[in-house]
């Protein structure tokens, strides 16, 4: 029955791409060929939200946290290489603050700050 399963993804997958871009329910960062690179270079997302980064560039990019590159510490995304005209989507992260770069292009970094959900309860 795997085969069943297979055919529903990928329905599933088909709906999911041909919903409308307007009112997404993610936030979208562009990638750029030209300073800040990343639009808006410093995004701040709910946590838990989906964080969806579009490449409309006619070159490859990545989406990479910067502790893939450093060791000893956390990865907690990498995209690898983005083609011209695709995306890549972070399902949603917990709060924190979350610096990132293109492994092809080093000068270009983005900020990625996730904070508690805006209905959280004030701590204050
Ligand atoms: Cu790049």
């Amino acid at each position: 029955m795997k085969w069943v399963t297979a055919i529903s993804f990928t329905v599933l997958a088909g709906i999911v791409s041909n919903w409308p871009t307007s009112g997404a329910p993610y936030t979208q960062i562009l990638m750029e060929d030209g300073s800040p690179y990343y639009v808006p270079v410093a995004a701040t997302v709910a946590s838990g939200s989906p964080i969806r980064w579009d490449n409309p560039t006619p070159t490859h990019h990545t989406v990479t946290h910067n502790g893939c590159a450093e060791e000893g510490h956390p990865c907690l995304f990498d995209s690898g290489p983005v083609p011209p005209g695709a995306q890549f989507t972070v399902p949603g992260l917990p709060a924190g603050q979350y610096r990132y770069h293109c492994r092809i292009h080093p000068i270009m970094r983005g900020v990625l700050t996730v904070s508690d959900t805006p209905s959280a309860p004030s701590q204050l």
